[in-house]
């Protein structure tokens, strides 16, 4: 199968880490969303990643849809998001928090820099960092257990707090949650991060 999609977006890296942990092997196509726009829509019409091209030549698009096929895939035992009950719903809820984090850093971070300066609009920025940093201090305040078993809440947790870190790192320093920064040395030191590790975010950016 072929993963496209570079890593510094963590919605390509939750599944590529997903896709490692869960003993995948997997092609990387590292064509870039904004510098090779026109290639990437041919392989989804959004014009988005991540897409994950089957062997049978089926595509999947939309990192969540990507992470369901995996977990039907290997099955209820195996699966990286709890099947049921109050475990899957915090589970979700978690992924929620970590998911809309991205989505709305992200939001802004197209804003402070793709945008052409005359046309930004500080307040909406403001307004999606709020957003943002509502969701990181969410995340900060659950319990993280020191060595509970990598599920998918964890692993979207600690792709965010690197994006985060990568996109706008005024909202996370160090230091100011340490339930995160555990979970993320955590989650970094291990080799399916390790090998994603996206050291730059590569955004066009107006100047
Ligand atoms: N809901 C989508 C979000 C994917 C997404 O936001 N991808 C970003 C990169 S992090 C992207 O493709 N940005 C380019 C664009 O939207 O034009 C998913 O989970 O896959």
């Amino acid at each position: 199968m072929i993963l496209v999609g570079q890593y510094d977006s963590p919605y390509v890296r939750r599944v590529a880490v997903s896709l490692r942990v869960l003993g995948f092997n997997y092609e990387h196509d590292t064509r870039s969303v904004f510098a090779d726009f026109d290639a990437m829509r041919e392989v989804n019409p959004l014009g988005r990643i991540p897409s994950l091209v089957l062997d049978d030549g089926e595509v999947l698009i939309d990192s969540a849809a990507i992470l369901d096929w995996l977990d039907q895939t290997v099955g209820p035992e195996r699966a990286l998001v709890p099947p049921a009950g109050p475990e899957r719903r915090r589970a979700l809820r978690l992924i929620a928090l970590a998911t809309g984090a991205i989505d709305k850093v992200g939001a802004a971070a197209y804003e402070r820099l793709i945008r052409p300066a005359a046309l930004r609009w500080p307040e909406w920025i403001e307004r999606c960092r709020t957003q943002g940093a509502g969701a990181i201090a969410a995340l900060a305040a659950e319990p993280w257990p020191a060595r509970p078993r990598l599920e998918q809440a964890a692993i979207t947790t600690a792709c965010s707090i690197r994006y985060v870190r990568m996109a706008d790192p005024d909202l996370l320093p160090p230091g100011r949650f340490p339930t995160l920064d555990a979970l993320s040395a955590r989650c970094e030191a291990l080799p399916a991060f390790q090998a994603t590790w996206p050291a730059e975010y590569a955004l066009p950016r107006s100047g």
